[in-house]
């Protein structure tokens, strides 16, 4: 076990039982014109954690572990995508329309790619989810337990939306989950700031956080 200073308590982190989960760090969320830009929401305050984001990828890589992207995506049919998803919202872009990367949030197309500095490599699972949580309509549990993973950190985007759904539902899973705090952003930062408290509070009642430095520290 390797011990890591965190909230609200010491995190235990057991090498070869624990993945990184990077969520979401697509440039339908982080560039201009995707779908995060369709909902109306300043996509550009997402880009100061692409550094923090790469280099925790980067830590795992060089030990080893498995690093694990997933991308919320939608078929070229939208039959995995409920009415009631691509219809809430008041943008003129909806989820399957055309836009200037591509359709919105439609696997395949140019702006569904996760952003070059954070690109998967080869051997690393991708995991396209229909919903903002990584279990809703994926195999990844089924794939997490052929590889014995018990511990989760997560990063990405965004923090009170698909990482936090990602954490909740992994929690109840039975995964013991660590947030890398510097390595998600949401486009408000008052959600950012209240997910991070309600994740840690009642005891790690979601799971840990800890910025970047700390890990590094711990893992060397
Ligand atoms: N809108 C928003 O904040 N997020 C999403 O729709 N998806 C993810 O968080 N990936």
């Amino acid at each position: 076990m390797i011990e890591i200073e965190a909230r609200p308590y010491p995190y235990a982190l057991p090498p070869g039982r624990t993945a990184l989960v990077v969520i979401d760090m697509q440039r339908d969320f982080i560039e201009p014109g995707g779908f995060g830009d369709a909902l109306g929401n300043d996509v550009t305050r997402l880009e100061a954690i692409i550094p923090t984001v790469a280099g925790l990828i980067a830590l795992f890589r060089r030990k080893g572990w498995p690093v694990i992207h997933t991308r919320e995506s939608h078929d070229p049919d939208l039959g995995d995508c409920p009415p009631a998803k691509r219809l809430r919202g008041g943008g003129t872009l909806r989820i399957g329309d055309a836009g200037p990367m591509g359709r919105i949030l439609v696997r395949g197309e140019p702006g569904n790619a996760i952003i070059d500095a954070c690109a998967p490599v080869e051997g690393e699972i991708v995991v396209d989810k229909p919903g903002k949580g990584m279990f809703w309509h994926t195999d990844i549990h089924a794939r997490l337990d052929e590889l014995g993973i018990t511990h989760l950190v997560f990063a990405g985007v965004t923090t009170e939306v698909c990482v936090q759904t990602s954490m909740r539902e992994a929690n109840d899973r039975g995964f013991e989950c660590l947030l890398i705090e510097d390595a998600t952003e949401s486009y408000f930062p008052q959600f950012k700031a209240s997910a991070v408290e309600m994740i840690v509070a009642q005891g790690a009642i979601v799971g840990w956080a800890t910025p970047l430095a700390k890990l590094e520290e711990a893992v060397g």
